[in-house]
This record gives structure tokens, C-alpha cells and sequence, in this order.
């Protein structure tokens, strides 16, 4: 059995829980409130002091990203081919670029300044900004829609498709769906995957913050 522990948000897990549900494993979804995070890491569980972790048959793993390559390849979602697969981590790696510039916005305390530093990541030069062109360039560039080109979902779809939309869901002091409408391709993009059949019946449900993942989710009306 493995299990996942990570705090109820989508945050660092969200592509790790939605790759081990479609996989075949049986998995357990365990969210901590901060309580429960100190208790494990007092405890000495948390290889790092962070989550997520995830429990496997054979031990602890810990950072998100070796997670979700480790969910991904157990879901089937890594391809065999070793150049294609060199192509789905370009892409995780551009999407990790960009997480590195707006992580450091968490720990701005003063609102104004954290909101003005968010901004600063959509303005034309901004990190964020440039990395969602990147993104956009390469889904309307694939033949498949897949954005590796594969006949199939691979964890850079995953990966592009909940660290992007969920910048989006209200949550992040600063950000809001309206600011998605320059990314017509990215909105495509949302189309294609949150109307998968995998990742709906995954987000079949009502959620305060997972509506990004939805289909129509932000349709202007
Ligand atoms: N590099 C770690 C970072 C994970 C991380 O920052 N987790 C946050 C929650 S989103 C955490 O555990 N914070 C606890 C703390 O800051 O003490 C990873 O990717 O797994």
C-alpha cells in the first residue's frame, strides 16, 4: 500500500495523487492540518521536515519532484522512449523554473509588497509570464495536443495542467482567473486536458479550489 501526506491543498501533491489514482496501485490520500504536520516532523518522519511524502512498500520518499517522476512512472505516464522522455522533462523543468521565482512570494509578509511581487512575475519581462508563452508555443506547436508530442498523456501534461490552472484558483493573494485571458492557447490547453476522461472523473466532485480542473472552468461567460 502506499501512502501520500501532504496538507489538503493541491499545492506540491495535486499531479503526484492524480498519477497514483489512475495508476493500478491501491493508495491512500492522507491530508494533516498544521498540527498534524508538526507531529510528523517531531516525530521524525519527514526525511527533509517537509511534505509531501510518500510511504511505498519499501520505504519513504520525499521531495515533491521525485515523487511525482516515481507516481508517473507507476501510472505509466513516463515514456519508454529515452529522447521523448528527455522532452517531457524539458517541459517539468520549465514549469519548475518558474515555481522557483513565485515559491519565494510565500514568504513576503507585508500583502502589498507579495501582491506587487506576483505582479511583477505576469508583466512582460516577468518569469511566469514568459514561462506560460513557452507553454502555450508548445501546445499549439503538437500535432497530438499532447505536449510532448506523444499518442498519449504523459507527466508533463499532468504537470503543466495543475501547476498552471491552480495559480488560478483565487487562493494566491494577487492572482485571478481574469489574468489567464492573454493565454488563448493556454485555455485550449485546459479544454483538451480537463476534458479527458481521466482527469474528469478524478475532479467529478465540488471543491473550493479544484474547480480550476474542471471543464469550462474559466469560459468567459
Ligand atoms: N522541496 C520540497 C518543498 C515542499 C514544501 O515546501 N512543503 C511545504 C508545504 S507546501 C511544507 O512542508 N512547509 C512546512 C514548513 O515550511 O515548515 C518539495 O518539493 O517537496
Amino acid at each position: 500500500m502506499h501512502e501520500l501526506i501532504y496538507f489538503d491543498s493541491p499545492g506540491y501533491a495535486e499531479p503526484i495523487r492524480f498519477c497514483l489514482e489512475i495508476s493500478q496501485v491501491p493508495w491512500k490520500n492522507t491530508t494533516v492540518d498544521w498540527d498534524g504536520y508538526l507531529a510528523l516532523k517531531n516525530s521524525g518522519e519527514l526525511p527533509w521536515g517537509f511534505l509531501p511524502i510518500l510511504k511505498t512498500p519499501q520505504g519513504t520518499l520525499a521531495e515533491s519532484n521525485a515523487l511525482v517522476r516515481y507516481a508517473a512512472a507507476v501510472a505509466g505516464l513516463e515514456p519508454e522512449d529515452l529522447f521523448v522522455r528527455g522532452k517531457v522533462d524539458e517541459l517539468i523543468e520549465l514549469m519548475n523554473g518558474w515555481r522557483a521565482d513565485f515559491s519565494p512570494t510565500f514568504y513576503i509578509d507585508d500583502l502589498d509588497e507579495k501582491i506587487a511581487a506576483r505582479k511583477a512575475l505576469f508583466a512582460e519581462d516577468g518569469k511566469v509570464h514568459l514561462g506560460l508563452l513557452d507553454l502555450e508555443k508548445i501546445y499549439t506547436a503538437s500535432a497530438t495536443g499532447w505536449l510532448a508530442g506523444t499518442e498519449d498523456m504523459t507527466l508533463a501534461d499532468v504537470q503543466a495542467f495543475m501547476n498552471v490552472f491552480m495559480m488560478f484558483s483565487g487562493q494566491f493573494d494577487g492572482i485571478d482567473a481574469t489574468m489567464l485571458q492573454p493565454y488563448p492557447g493556454l485555455l485550449k490547453f485546459h479544454d483538451f486536458m480537463a476534458n479527458d476522461e481521466r482527469v474528469k472523473a478524478y475532479y467529478d466532485y465540488e471543491d473550493e479550489l479544484r474547480w480550476v480542473f474542471k471543464p469550462g472552468a474559466f469560459a468567459t461567460k
